[in-house]
């Protein structure tokens, strides 16, 4: 299943059932009064955060959702049913945007709330409605009202604690997967990772959320590779961890690596670039003993950012980190 993360729509609301014109006709009352009953409200349309859905996939397939109408009055006053509201399901962390004036209108950010975007129009009257003291007989009604029709973008940002940053095959996927249940693929080449992973780690009594995306590579910020398309994914999280390979075990080329992914951050978005963002120097296992003179030298080059120092593979180091992570996740 590919990973959709946009999709356009039009919604169209149901329409109101009108209002129906009708006279009484019963034996031995020859002239019964007006008896036509109201329309039925028409369906509105309805977002709600779905747990199961993970993309806008099926929006794709389907561009365009028209609730049902309010069914029409009819005689013996009986007023037409109100038609059923349509709900549509979106995965957490989608966001509704106007596309005609770009403004958002709403954030789905939990599983309680529901948001109806688009109003079912009103029923019709009825001609029982229009009758009076000076017309008894009234041959006037109403039609019902047409339902709101808006044209929509969606937008999938995921919604995660922390987010993980770093060159392909840093590691990043390799992390996520030593520090929680989900189980993406993991291999020595660039760009395995094609769509954002989300793993939920609990540690003690407290449980935070990770977003694993693609890697970056320079130019990323103005499209490059595949990285540019994911680092809207990151723009909600609190902390980011830049993950860095330190196996070529050079301190200038490490550092060189670190400042290619910051510059990046900068270009893309300066309010991402100041998100709290830790460095965290990968796959310690090949040379330990380096490893640390390596953190040394980093913490030099990098002294305002907080440097860590593991190995997603013999977990030397994760725990600290991990436990690290829950106390600033639960002071934000
Ligand atoms: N020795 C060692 N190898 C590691 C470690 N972490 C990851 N690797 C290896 O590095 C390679 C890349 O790992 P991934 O986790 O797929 O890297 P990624 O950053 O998710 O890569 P992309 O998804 O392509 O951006 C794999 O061969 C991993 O086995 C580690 O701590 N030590
Ligand atoms: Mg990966």
């Amino acid at each position: 299943m590919s990973f959709i993360d946009e999709a356009s729509i039009e919604l169209i609301a149901g329409k109101g059932g009108n209002g129906c014109l009708s006279f009484r006709r019963e034996k031995f009352i020859p002239k019964g009064g007006p008896d036509g009953g109201d329309g039925g409200r028409g369906g509105s349309i309805i977002f709600q955060a779905e747990k199961s859905l993970t993309t806008l996939q099926d929006f794709k397939l389907q561009t365009r959702h028209q609730a049902k109408n309010g069914s029409n009055g009819q005689g013996r006053d009986k007023h037409g049913k109100d038609a059923p509201d349509t709900f549509l399901k979106v995965p957490i962390g989608t966001q509704i945007i106007n596309e005609e004036t770009d403004e958002i209108i709403c954030d789905i950010t939990s599983y309680e709330e529901i948001f109806e975007i688009a109003c079912g129009g009103k029923g019709g009257m009825g001609n029982a409605r229009f009758k009076s003291s000076t017309n008894r007989a009234p041959r006037k009604t109403t039609d019902g009202e047409k339902g709101e029709r808006l044209q929509v973008k969606l937008e999938l940002k995921v919604l995660a604690d922390v987010g993980l940053l770093g060159l392909p095959n840093a590691g990043k996927s390799t992390f996520i997967s030593s520090i929680s249940s989900a189980k993406p693929k993991i291999a020595d080449y660039p760009f395995t990772t094609l769509k954002p992973n989300l793993g939920v780690v609990k540690n003690n009594f407290s449980s935070f959320v990770v977003a694993d995306i693609p890697g970056l590579i320079s130019g990323a910020s103005s499209g490059a590779g595949l990285g540019f398309k994911f680092l809207k994914h990151l723009s909600r999280v609190k902390l980011l961890l830049h993950l860095v390979d330190i196996s070529v075990l050079d301190e200038n080329k490490i550092s060189q690596d670190i400042k290619k992914i910051e510059k990046e951050l900068e270009l893309y978005d300066s309010k991402l670039f100041k998100t709290d963002r830790w460095i965290v120097l990968n796959k310690n296992d090949i040379d330990y003993e380096k490893s640390k003179k390596l953190k040394k030298s980093i913490e030099s080059h990098f002294p305002k950012i907080k440097i860590y120092n593991i190995s997603s593979i013999s977990k030397n180091g994760i725990k600290e980190l991990v436990n690290d992570i829950s106390e600033w996740c639960l002071k934000k």
